[in-house]
């Protein structure tokens, strides 16, 4: 396994539209296994394939406690086939949005299909927290970060402190 390097905004990677995936093959599998690792040194809860630089469409995802036993996720090819008219308002972070959190719209219930890990099709329903990771990380797959939900000048503002904070990284 292998820790892989997330890439943070403002990287154009992340504005990508990311690829079906015609087979999950065991090099899709050891893809899977390398960002579940990534995701859990992180830490997060989601990591899609485009944030390590991989455009295909590919998410994992754990919502597992840290009590709990791990429960991965892994969701290739998802597609949203009901979302709910009716919108909850909740913060959201990311992985390469890091240390920024803010609030994001999104419908409260979403159903979600998708191959697993051994590329079975499966469907979901999901609610909460697992539906807004899930509705956050499908966005990745469309080149979408959820500072784009926000107003342009809050996103601009966040973008801003993002180069200057990594500026500073370099030079230090
Ligand atoms: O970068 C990502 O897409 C992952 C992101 C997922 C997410 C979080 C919150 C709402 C929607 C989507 C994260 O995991 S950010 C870090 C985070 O939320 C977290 C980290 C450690 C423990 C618990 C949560
Ligand atoms: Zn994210």
């Amino acid at each position: 396994m292998a820790l892989l390097p997330i890439l943070t905004a403002p990287d154009p990677r992340l504005k990508t539209v990311s690829q079906l995936v015609t087979q999950v093959t065991d090099e899709t599998r050891q893809l899977m296994d390398d960002m579940l690792e990534t995701m859990y040194a992180a830490p997060g809860i989601g990591l899609a394939a485009i944030q390590v630089g991989v455009p295909q469409r590919i998410i994992v995802m754990d919502l597992a406690g840290q009590d709990e036993e791990p429960a991965p996720l892994y969701l290739v090819n998802p597609e949203k086939t009901q979302a709910s008219p009716e919108t909850v308002l909740h913060e959201e972070g990311c992985l390469s949005v890091p240390e920024f959190y803010e609030d994001v719209e999104r419908p409260i219930t979403a159903t979600i299909t998708y191959l697993d890990y051994q590329g079975q099709k499966q469907s979901l329903n999901t609610e909460g927290l697992l539906a807004r990771c899930i509705q956050h990380e499908m966005d990745h797959l469309e080149g979408v970060l959820f500072i784009d939900h926000l107003s342009r000048l809050k996103r601009s503002i966040i973008l801003k402190k993002l180069i200057k904070s990594r500026k500073l990284q370099s030079t230090s």
